[in-house]
């Protein structure tokens, strides 16, 4: 029989439309007939579900259209794969892609809902610690825009990123149980299941290699649609839950031990149960290497079979195959797919191995050691004997090549071998990474610089044409158009051209640099922010703060190296110069913290205490009163970021030279006008280069010299008895200034600094970092000064859009070309 041939011409269905009146039959519909509820009982999160439901489906046909596209043409395709997507929320965004904010605004309004209500009422997609999970899912929003074809795969962890409250000025540990009331944006794959296997040995029968006597697990499809904004295109991305194979053990059920035959069922779930907090040093922890696993052996199976359907043959794979790791942490998709190559379609290692070299490419996203995974042999030989048995043969026919090139160099073979000998015969994965791609990457000029000469110095010398940098960016949909409601309003009106597809259109900007009523605007625009954030703050927080006050904003992961503690040091130095001078003309400061610390990282821990510590005092000082106010803002997220960033006059990009990778953050500042204060950083380096040195505050030591001054011998102990008002304020801290109750509760954070090395040199920093601070009051005085550099700002940061990324990634490594529609 022939296949009937389906479409919206020769089968009946109807498109759903986009008036507001369409939306609104839609939404009731979808609440009375998908969820269940009759419109006088629903509750708001029925009404964000069904909202969801219908907007969905306005997107479904775009969805079979695009996957039809790209099927006809064949085209090569990207498959990112990824430990985290930070996706945040979705409706807003996808409103703002389909162009139907305002019809939807509309349809609620006449059920009589609010439209903001529904928005806040769901839940963040957490699936991210920050930077790096965050990066992903600006990468998608910018890949699908561009019309490229691709696809995100990953974790459908059950708890995302723990939600963080503050008890008693500390942080404590909540999970984040997001899917709590279903995730109406997803489309459950019933169909699509994979077998993963673990443990089990080894057997060889002459040539060929035999993985037996595993236990597996299977991974299940969820996708989710990712629209472009104004193009009728989508992408997916994929994420993998575990589930157990046998749905609960049948022999133990019929004992009668019901419990004991579900708990081996959730045991095995739990690979996808939790995202691991990576910003802590605990890593090497089984579980995490299993999830790391289950990712890549889902997705290396489903990209097989999804090439296999269209091609029929494994010969071209290389051909329409790109697979970017982000990180090291799916690299054992390397050795998955040479397993799956070699045992199960029988390719010889030789060419499978090429044929690999081919398709993967590797991005780096940290220099710090403590970062770079590695695995003991022996976990890895247990969990995955095969892998590691690949992983080996990978070493031998490297260590073979660098051999003949550099016969003379035995130091290097013992460096460069993907086995660490030295650190008790561990796995280096960064190592399988660069040995295994045909493009590694840095995330910034500077970053992308210091990986060849640091971490990867030998490789460099290997493989030089193998390394590039691709300078992260950001995606304006969400950071302008979505977060910023005003602003937009204002670039709508005076740039020519739509800006959310070409953010290089802001340069336009430049030549009403100094018009006084764009002034007007952006400065009332910061204001209209400034208020919604201070409200926020008096609500939740119970901290009233003025909007007219210069906002100074650190919003990150707590971690040392990003130096949240040489912020507190300028803050109680602020503090000390209002009391002794408390005529003296001073710019009055909101300083404000956002940011989650590993649960095991007990210095950032304290660093928050100390923060809490910190506002507590100088929030309830009538001295200081008008002058001064310390908010720390409890569970840092991607709708808070929204929230914050433009509210924002001042962005602290304050870590130490060399140690940022890029930065994404102090992006999404600059484009929403705030002026940066930073160090020659990650992204700062190039943002300094486009908004000029008259509109970004630049301090501290260069990343040069803060070897210099390390190899030379750094002591801390010099600048703390040199400089009278950093001793001042370092003494407080140690002597109980701020924690009266606890008088000796933070003297360890003294010592690092002071008796101990001070490793992140915020002692060496401190002087340039509170001068530079007086040049931004200054500057914040003059407010003409101060809106032109805003516009500054805003107008040369076009480069940072992660649509230039994306179309950079797309033409030099993964060779991609956008699907035509
Ligand atoms: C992990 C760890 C774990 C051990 C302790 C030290 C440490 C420090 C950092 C990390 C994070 C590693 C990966 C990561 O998230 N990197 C971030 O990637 C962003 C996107 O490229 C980039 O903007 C950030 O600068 C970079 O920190």
């Amino acid at each position: 029989m022939d296949k009937v041939q389906f479409s919206a011409s020769n089968f009946n269905y109807n498109s759903p439309g986009y008036s507001t009146d369409s939306l609104k039959q839609s939404i009731v519909y979808k609440l009375m007939f998908i969820v269940g509820k009759h419109p006088d009982v629903a509750t708001k999160h029925d009404w964000l579900n069904a909202t969801l439901f219908a907007v969905r489906d306005r997107i479904v046909e775009r969805q079979l259209n695009s996957t039809q596209a790209q099927i006809d043409q064949e085209s090569r395709q990207v498959y990112y794969l990824s430990m985290e997507f930070l996706m945040g929320r979705t409706l807003s965004n996808v409103l703002i892609s389909l162009d139907i904010y305002n019809e939807t605004a509309e349809a609620l309004k006449n059920i009589g809902l609010d439209i903001d209500d529904i928005i806040n009422e769901e839940d963040d997609a957490g699936l991210g610690n920050g930077g790096l999970g965050r990066l992903a899912a600006c990468f998608l929003d910018s890949l699908t825009t561009l019309g490229l074809p691709g696809r995100g795969y990953g974790i459908r962890y059950d708890y995302g990123m723990f939600t963080q409250k503050i008890v008693d000025g500390k942080q404590v540990e909540v999970p984040d149980n997001w899917l709590e009331d279903g995730n109406a944006w997803e489309f459950k794959r019933h169909n699509l299941r994979y077998k993963i296997h673990f443990g089990g040995r080894i057997q060889h029968e002459g040539d060929e290699v035999k993985w037996l006597d595993t236990e597996h697990i299977l991974a299940c499809a969820y996708d989710q649609l990712i629209p472009g904004y104004d193009i009728n295109f989508t992408n997916t991305l994929r994420l993998w839950s575990a589930q157990t194979s046998k749905e609960i053990n049948l022999g133990k059920f019929n004992e009668g031990d019901y419990l004991e035959a579900v708990a081996e069922k959730n045991s095995s779930e739990n690979v996808s149960r939790v995202l691991y907090p990576n910003d802590s040093t605990d890593s090497g922890k089984e579980l995490r290497l299993r999830q790391e696993y289950f990712l890549v052996s889902a997705t290396i199976q489903d990209i097989l079979r999804r090439h296999l359907k269209l091609h029929k043959s494994l010969a071209n794979l290389h051909e329409k195959v790109a697979i970017h790791l982000n990180d090291t942490h799916p690299v054992l998709a390397i050795a998955e797919l040479i397993r799956i190559l070699v045992d199960e379609n029988k390719m010889t290692f030789k060419a499978a191995w090429e044929m690999t070299k081919q398709i993967f490419s590797y991005t780096n996203h940290t220099l710090m050691s403590e970062a770079l995974e590695t695995w003991p042999v022996d976990t890895l030989g247990r969990i995955l004997p095969r892998h590691l048995q690949i992983i080996f043969d990978i070493n031998a026919v490297f260590l073979d090549s660098v051999k003949e090139r550099f016969p003379n160099d035995l130091d290097l073979l013992r460096r460069v071998s993907i086995i660490d000998e030295v650190q008790g015969r561990r796995v280096r994965m960064a190592w399988l990474a660069v040995i295994a791609s045909h493009k590694i990457n840095g995330v910034s000029a500077l970053h992308s610089e210091l990986m060849k000469e640091d971490i990867f110095a030998d490789f460099a010398k290997i493989y030089p044409e193998r390394f590039c940098n691709m300078t992260n960016g950001i995606t304006p949909r969400r950071w302008i158009a979505l977060a910023n409601p005003s602003l937009t309003e204002i670039l709508d009106t005076r740039i020519k051209g739509n800006w959310r597809k070409d953010l290089s259109l802001l340069k336009q900007l430049n030549s009403i640099k100094s018009d006084k009523t764009l002034h007007e605007q952006l400065a009332k625009s910061k204001l209209e922010n400034k208020k919604r954030l201070a409200q926020y703050i008096s609500e939740e927080l119970n901290i009233v703060v003025n909007p007219n006050s210069l906002f100074d904003v650190q919003i990150k992961r707590i971690h040392e190296y990003k130096r949240q503690l040489l912020n507190v040091l300028h803050v109680i130095t602020q503090y000390n110069k209002i009391i002794a001078n408390p005529d003296a003309d001073i710019v009055p400061r909101v300083i404000i913290f956002a940011g989650k610390a590993a649960s095991s990282y007990y210095v950032a821990k304290h660093i928050i205490h100390l923060i809490n510590d910190v506002a507590q005092v100088i929030n309830n000082d009538s001295r200081v009163h008008k002058k001064l106010k310390v908010v720390f803002i409890p569970n840092y997220s991607v709708s808070l970021a929204q929230m914050i960033i433009p509210a924002a006059d001042l962005s602290e990009q304050i870590s130490l030279a060399g140690t940022e990778a890029s930065g994404t953050g102090n992006m999404k500042f600059a484009l929403n006008g705030a002026l940066t204060i930073g160090t020659l950083d990650g992204a700062n380096v190039e943002m300094l280069e486009n908004v000029g040195e008259d509109n970004i505050f630049i301090f501290g030591n260069t990343a040069e010299q803060v070897i210099k001054l390390r190899q030379k011998g750094y002591n801390p102990r010099e600048f703390y008895e040199n400089n009278t008002k950093l001793r001042q304020v370092l003494n407080q801290i140690a002597d109980g200034t701020f924690s009266p109750n606890e008088p000796h509760r933070y003297r360890d954070l003294f010592d690092n600094l002071v008796n101990f090395g001070d490793y992140y040199q915020l002692l060496a920093d401190y002087q340039s970092y509170v001068d530079t601070q007086s040049k931004v009051d200054l500057h914040f005085k003059n407010q003409d000064n101060w809106q032109e550099s805003v516009v500054a700002n805003i107008a040369n940061m076009g480069y940072f859009s992660s649509d230039r990324t994306i179309e950079e990634y797309a033409k030099t490594i993964w060779k991609i070309d956008p699907v035509k529609l």
